[in-house]
C-alpha cells in the first residue's frame, strides 16, 4: 500500500494545492464546476453563500491533495508523531486562514472578482467553528497550526459537536443564550469517514477469566450500552508548507441494533432512545470556563473521546509495528490539554493488560512514557474530581484499574516517605471525602512523564501550590513550563492584513517569512525614530479602529468616534479577571466628569485637564448558570444606556458592550485597540492569550503582574507596558485581611457604589451580590486592593496617549504612544505559537520536524 506513488496509474494525481489554486484559470473552472455539481445551481442564481460554498470546496480540494501527500509521506518516513487530545478546538474561520497559509489569497481574489464577487464578503458567509470556550480551546486551535507550519507530524483528536458555544443576545441588557447549530448548511471543510467507525462501550460489568492457554486470570469487562465513533477529519494547512496535518473530530452515532421488543410492543418512542441517547454524547460543547460542573454526560463525552482516539492510534501503531510494544513510546506522543483526556492514561493501561495481555509494569511504564499533561488554571473549582461511585458504574473497569495505579504509586511513595499518612493523603488519586472521589489532576501527573503550566509564573505556582506534594515525591524535573503563544498568521496576516503588510515591506521580505520567524520583528526596531513609518503606523491602527466603530455600529448601534483612545476589554467574563473592576472605573470617570461639569467646567476643559476622550470597550460570554458574570454584563450595559444617552458627556465617555465576542470579533477587534485590559487577580490567570494578540498588533496593554504579562513585560520592555496591581504572593495575607479585619472600600469606590445604589443604573438589587461580595463577603478578587491603583495608572497612560485626536501630526502622540507601540510589536517574536510548539516538541515530544 506504501508503494502507491510508484505504481503507475493509481499514483497519478496532482502534484500539490498549486493545481487549483495557483491560476485563475484553474480556480474559475473549479469554482463553475462546484457551482453547477456539488451545489447543483447555476451562475446566474449564485449568491454570496453559494459563492462561499463552491470557492471554499475549491480550495477543500487543494487542500486534500496537500493532506493526502501528507499523510503519505509522514506513513513512509515513519517518524514520531504527537497527539493533541483537547475537548475544545476553537478554529473560527477557515477559509481565508487556508487562502493565506496556502499563498493562494491574491489569485482567488482576483478570479472571484471576476466572477464578480468580492472575497471579503464571501470569506463573511462562513460561520465559525466555535467548538470551544475561550483560551483553552483557541490555543489548540493555534498549536495545530503550528504544528502544520513547523513541519511536523502531528494530530489533533476531538470531539465534533453539533452545537458549540452558544451565541449570545443582549436582551434589555441581559445576556441571552441562543443554540449555535453552526452545521446549518454542509460544512465544506470535514470530511466524514463512514468507513473509520470505532464501537465504544459504557457500563457493563467486570468478571475474570482465565486465558485458555496460560491458565493466567484476567479482567474482562462485558455488557453495556455500546455507542459508534465515527471520524470526521479537518485538514489543516500549514503557512508556506505543503505540510497538511489532521484534526479529527469524532461523531456519535448508534449501533445498527435497535429494541425491537419495545418496538413490537407498539412504543417506537423508546424503540429509538438509545439511539438518541447515543447522539447526545456529541451533541453540545458544556458552557463552562475554568469550572467543571461535574456532569455525568461530560464524563461520557471524555471517555467516549478518549477511547476512540486511543483506539485509532493504536490502530494505526499495530498495522506499521505489529505488536512491537516496546516501539510504542518511540512513535506516539500524546498531549493531554488540561485534565478532560486524563482517563486516556486508564484506557491505553487497559488495552496494553486486558487486550494485549501485557504485563502491568510493562504497560505502566509504556503509558507513562506516552503521555504528558498541560495544567491550564490553578482555580480550585477548575479542578476536576469526579465520583467515585459515577465513574465506576459508567466504566467499571476503568474504576479498578484506577485503584490499582493507586495502590502501586502510594507503595512507590510509602517507599519514600515511610509512614508519612500526611504525604500518602495528599497525593492520592483518590480522595477520601464523602462521597469518594477521583482527583483528576492528580492520575494526569502520576500517568505522564512531564507536566507543564502555560506561563512562567503559573509553572512556578503549581509546584509551589496545588502539585508540591508531587514536587515532593517526583522531584522537580518532571514539572517544567512552556509559555503560551499564538499564530501569527491569523492574528497578524488574517486579522490585520495592513500592519503585515507594512513591517513585509519595511523587513524586505516580500514572501512574508517572518510569519515563521516571528523573530524578526525585531528588525522593526531600527525604524523607531523614522517619523513617516510612525504616521504610516499610527494611520493604519485609525484604519482599523474605524473598522471596529463600524461593528459597533453594525452591532449596538452606538456611534464610536475612531479618534478617541480604544480602550478594550474582551474575554470571557469572570470575576478573577475582572471586568467589574473595569467597569467600576468607567463609572467613576463617569461621576467625576458630570461632577466637573456640574462645577461649571467645560467639556473642552475636561478633555485638555483632566480626561481625554475614550470608548470603553467590552465583549464577553458569562457560562449560563453563572450569576455573578451575568450580572457584571448587566451592569456594562447598563451603564452603557447610562452614558451614552447623556448629552452633556459628547463624545468624552463612551461604554460599549459587543454582543457575542468570538474569533472573528476577535480578528476586527484586536487590531482596533490602542489599550487592552488583562487586570486578573495577581496568580489567577494562568498565562491569558489575549495579551500577546494585542501586543502584536500594537496595542498597548494595561496589565497586572500575572500570566504572561510577566514575559511580555520582559520581553517588550516595562516602559512599553502599563502595570500595576498587587503581587500573587501578597493575594493570600490580603484575603485574610479582608477576613479578620474587614473590607476597606477607597474613597473612590465608594462613591462607584453610592451611584450603583442610588438606582442611577436600574434597579440596585440586581447588583448586590456583586456590591456586598466585595463590601461584606471578603472581596475574594482583591478589586479594594487595586481599584486606586488602576485610576493613578489610567491617568499616567492617558498623559502618554495625549490629544491624538486621530491628528496623524500629532507629534507628542507619534513619539511617545505609537514608538511604545512599534517596540511592543519589535519585540513579540517570543510568543509565537511556534516557538511553544519547538518547545514542546524537543523537551517533552522528543520530536524532529518532517522532512518535506
Ligand atoms: N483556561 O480557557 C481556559 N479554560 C479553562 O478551563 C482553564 C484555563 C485558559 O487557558 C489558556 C490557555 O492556556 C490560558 O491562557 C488562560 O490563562 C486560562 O484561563
Amino acid at each position: 500500500q506504501l508503494k502507491v506513488l510508484d505504481s503507475g496509474k493509481r499514483g497519478t494525481h496532482a502534484p500539490d494545492s498549486a493545481a487549483v489554486l495557483s491560476t485563475k484559470d484553474a480556480f474559475e473552472e473549479s469554482f463553475v464546476r462546484h457551482v453547477e455539481t456539488t451545489l447543483a445551481r447555476n451562475m446566474y442564481n449564485c449568491d454570496s453563500l453559494a459563492a462561499y460554498q463552491a470557492a471554499s470546496n475549491t480550495i477543500r480540494d487543494g487542500l486534500l491533495i496537500d493532506w493526502a501527500n501528507t499523510q503519505q509521506k509522514q506513513t513512509i518516513q515513519d517518524g514520531k508523531r504527537v497527539y493533541y487530545l483537547s475537548l475544545e478546538f476553537l478554529m473560527g474561520r477557515a477559509m481565508d486562514n487556508a487562502l493565506i497559509n496556502l499563498k493562494s489569497r491574491d489569485n482567488t481574489k482576483q478570479s472571484l472578482n471576476e466572477l464578480g464577487f468580492n472575497l471579503e464578503d464571501v470569506i463573511h458567509q462562513e460561520p465559525d467553528a466555535a467548538l470551544g470556550n475561550g483560551g483553552l480551546g483557541r490555543l489548540a486551535a493555534c498549536f495545530v497550526d503550528s504544528l502544520s507550519s513547523k513541519n511536523y507530524s502531528g494530530w489533533g483528536y476531538g470531539l465534533n459537536y453539533q452545537y458549540g458555544i452558544f451565541k449570545q443576545k443582549i436582551i434589555d441588557g441581559y445576556q441571552v443564550e441562543v443554540p449555535d447549530y453552526w452545521l446549518k448548511y454542509s460544512n465544506p471543510w470535514e470530511i466524514t469517514r463512514h468507513e473509520i467507525q470505532i464501537p465504544v462501550d459504557f457500563y457493563g460489568y467486570v468478571y475474570e477469566d482465565h486465558d485458555p492457554n496460560t491458565g493466567i486470570a484476567k479482567k474482562v469487562w462485558s455488557g453495556g450500552e455500546r455507542v459508534l465513533a465515527v471520524a470526521v477529519d479537518f485538514p489543516i494547512p500549514g503557512y508556506n508548507t505543503p505540510n497538511t496535518n489532521n484534526l479529527r473530530l469524532w461523531n456519535a452515532k448508534p449501533t445498527e441494533e435497535f429494541d425491537f421488543t419495545k418496538f413490537n410492543a407498539g412504543d417506537y418512542q423508546q424503540s429509538v432512545g438509545a439511539q438518541q441517547r447515543a447522539e447526545a454524547i456529541t451533541s453540545v460543547l458544556y458552557p463552562n470556563d475554568n469550572f467543571e460542573s461535574g456532569k455525568e454526560l461530560r464524563l461520557k463525552q471524555q471517555y467516549f473521546w478518549v477511547a476512540a482516539s486511543l483506539h485509532d492510534i493504536v490502530r494505526r501503531f499495530k498495522k506499521q509495528h505489529k505488536n512491537n510494544w516496546t516501539k510504542f513510546p518511540d512513535q506516539i506522543a500524546i498531549q493531554l490539554n488540561d485534565t478532560h483526556p486524563t482517563l486516556a492514561v486508564v484506557e491505553l493501561q487497559r488495552i496494553l493488560v486486558d487486550l494485549e495481555g501485557l504485563e502491568w509494569e510493562k504497560a505502566w511504564s509504556i503509558v507513562t512514557k506516552v503521555f504528558a499533561y498541560t495544567n491550564h488554571t490553578v482555580l480550585p473549582e477548575a479542578l476536576e474530581k469526579w465520583p467515585v461511585d459515577v465513574l465506576g458504574r459508567l466504566l467499571p473497569r476503568h474504576l479498578e484499574i484506577i485503584y490499582d495505579i493507586n495502590f502501586f504509586f502510594l507503595k512507590e511513595v510509602e517507599k519514600k516517605f515511610p509512614g508519612d499518612r500526611d504525604v500518602l493523603g495528599k497525593v492520592s488519586i483518590i480522595e477520601e471525602s464523602t462521597p469518594k472521589q477521583i482527583r483528576m489532576a492528580s492520575l494526569a501527573i502520576v500517568g505522564s512523564h512531564k507536566v507543564n503550566g502555560v506561563a512562567e509564573l503559573h509553572s512556578e505556582l503549581i509546584k509551589t501550590t496545588i502539585f508540591k506534594d508531587f514536587v515532593k515525591v517526583f522531584g522537580e524535573d518532571k514539572f517544567t513550563n512552556v509559555t503560551n503563544g499564538v499564530t501569527p498568521r491569523r492574528w497578524l496576516r488574517q486579522a490585520n492584513p495592513l500592519l503585515a503588510e507594512l513591517i513585509a515591506e519595511k523587513l524586505e521580505d516580500p514572501e512574508y517569512d517572518y510569519l515563521t520567524n516571528l523573530g524578526n520583528l525585531k528588525k522593526l526596531e531600527k525604524f523607531v525614530n523614522d517619523d513617516e513609518f510612525l504616521k504610516k503606523w499610527d494611520s493604519i491602527k485609525f484604519h482599523n479602529k474605524k473598522r471596529l466603530a463600524d461593528l459597533v455600529k453594525e452591532e449596538t448601534g452606538i456611534v464610536l468616534d475612531p479618534t478617541v483612545l480604544f480602550d478594550v476589554q474582551v474575554k470571557r467574563i469572570h470575576e478573577y479577571k475582572r471586568q467589574q473592576l473595569n467597569i467600576f472605573a468607567v463609572i467613576y470617570r463617569y461621576l467625576r466628569i458630570k461632577q466637573l461639569l456640574a462645577e461649571g467646567v467645560s467639556l473642552e476643559e475636561i478633555k485638555l485637564k483632566h480626561y481625554i476622550p475614550k470608548a470603553s470597550i467590552f465583549g464577553g460570554k458569562a457560562a449560563p448558570g453563572y450569576y455573578m458574570a451575568k450580572t457584571i454584563i448587566h451592569l456594562v450595559n447598563k451603564v452603557g444606556d447610562v452614558v451614552n444617552n447623556d448629552p452633556a458627556i459628547g463624545n468624552l465617555l463612551k461604554v460599549v458592550f459587543i454582543p457575542d465576542y468570538n474569533v472573528s470579533k476577535a480578528e476586527i477587534i484586536t487590531p482596533a485597540s490602542d489599550l487592552s485590559n488583562h487586570i486578573s487577580t495577581a496568580g489567577t490567570e494562568a498565562s491569558g492569550t489575549s495579551n500577546m494578540k494585542f501586543a502584536l498588533n500594537g496595542g498597548l496593554v494595561i496589565g497586572t503582574v500575572d500570566g504572561a504579562n510577566v514575559e511580555i513585560t520582559r520581553e517588550i520592555g516595562e516602559e512599553n507596558i502599563f502595570l500595576f496591581g498587587n503581587l500573587a504572593e501578597s493575594v493570600e495575607e490580603l484575603r485574610h485581611k479582608h477576613i479578620y479585619e474587614g473590607v476597606k472600600i477607597p474613597a473612590a469606590l465608594g462613591e462607584v457604589f453610592g451611584a450603583i445604589e442610588s438606582g442611577l443604573f436600574g434597579n440596585p438589587d440586581e447588583y448586590r451580590a456583586l456590591v456586598d461580595g466585595i463590601r461584606y463577603h471578603g472581596d475574594y478578587y482583591l478589586v479594594t486592593d487595586d481599584f486606586d491603583l488602576f485610576l493613578q495608572t489610567h491617568v499616567k497612560l492617558e498623559k502618554v496617549f495625549g490629544h491624538h485626536g486621530g491628528d496623524a501630526n500629532d507629534s507628542d502622540h507619534l513619539h511617545s504612544w505609537v514608538k511604545k507601540s512599534v517596540l511592543s510589536v519589535a519585540n513579540m517574536g517570543f510568543f509565537s505559537s511556534d516557538r511553544a510548539i519547538d518547545e514542546y516538541a524537543e523537551n517533552i515530544w522528543d520530536i524532529e520536524p518532517t522532512n518535506q
